[in-house]
């Protein structure tokens, strides 16, 4: 279970947010986990406290100068118990929701953040030893990334969520799409909520839910069908509802 976080970061405040607000706000605020930022600005000599310079060999932009970097990890390194020293950057392992459950349940995370046009890599060598993507793009900066990934294991964290369930519900929790979600009113602009949700027969409404996943999922992401393919639960919940169409088959889960 996850207990602490240590973020290596220039703009300690672009965290706020997490910090403050939903969920991970909450569960910060009730001291379930600890975040602590760490600014390698503050690790950084002389009047101007320098943290980046001019790349050798020319070209666009900074670089990340090494030393305040380094200084700054090897601080966070000796507080607190070891750790692995993660970065975010596009080169990482790409963040699915197998790699969030694995993350969630270290008993800390160190998440740093680059950027300019990166880090020098001398820090990656002798620092840094895993990275991590949440996707083929480039940031700004290594914070909204580790946003991400912060907020999706503190979630999964036990008593983070309303009901305990929820995160098991999840999608992508096993590889499947959400369901629709419908509130008041009744009629809103014309459009009615599904009857099966107005029921009050929940048994129905769950394989209600579990139907409109599958097919969301078989429309959506027919991938994720490949991860795992439909149980027997599944495949009965689509004929109920008429929602097999003829595109589910009775192996992959697809025609
Ligand atoms: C920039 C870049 C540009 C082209 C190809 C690879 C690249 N890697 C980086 C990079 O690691 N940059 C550092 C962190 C510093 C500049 C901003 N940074 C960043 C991290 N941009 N994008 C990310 C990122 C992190 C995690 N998942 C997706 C993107």
């Amino acid at each position: 279970m996850l207990r602490r976080i240590d973020v290596v970061t220039l703009f300690p405040d672009w965290l706020e947010g997490l910090k403050a607000l939903g969920l991970t706000g909450r569960a910060l605020a009730e001291g379930r986990i600890l975040l602590k930022c760490w600014n390698p600005r503050d690790f950084a000599q002389g009047v101007h406290r320098s943290v980046d310079d001019r790349p050798y060999g020319g070209g666009p932009g900074m670089v990340m100068r090494p030393e305040p970097l380094a200084r700054c990890v090897e601080a966070v390194l000796a507080e607190g118990e070891p750790a692995p020293v993660g970065c975010l950057t596009p080169q990482g392992r790409v963040v699915d929701q197998t790699a969030v459950q694995e993350l969630a349940s270290r008993e800390r995370l160190i998440l740093v953040c680059g950027r300019y046009e990166g880090i020098d890599e001398r820090v990656m060598e002798a620092l840094v030893d895993e990275e991590w993507s949440i996707g083929d793009y480039v940031l700004s900066g290594g914070e909204p990334a580790a946003a991400v990934l912060m907020d999706a294991v503190i979630r999964l964290q036990p008593g983070v969520l309303g009901h305990q369930d929820s995160a098991a519900q999840d999608s992508f929790a096993d590889a499947r799409l959400d369901c629709p979600h419908y509130t008041r009113p009744e009629t809103w602009r014309g459009q009615v909520v599904p009857e099966v949700l107005l029921s009050g027969d929940h048994a129905r409404i769950q394989r209600w839910r579990l139907a409109q996943a599958v097919a969301r999922t078989a429309h959506r992401r027919a991938d994720l069908l490949q991860e795992r393919p439909l149980s027997r639960q599944e495949r009965q919940a689509m004929e109920e509802f008429d929602l097999a169409g003829g595109a589910i088959d009775q192996e992959s889960g697809l025609k």
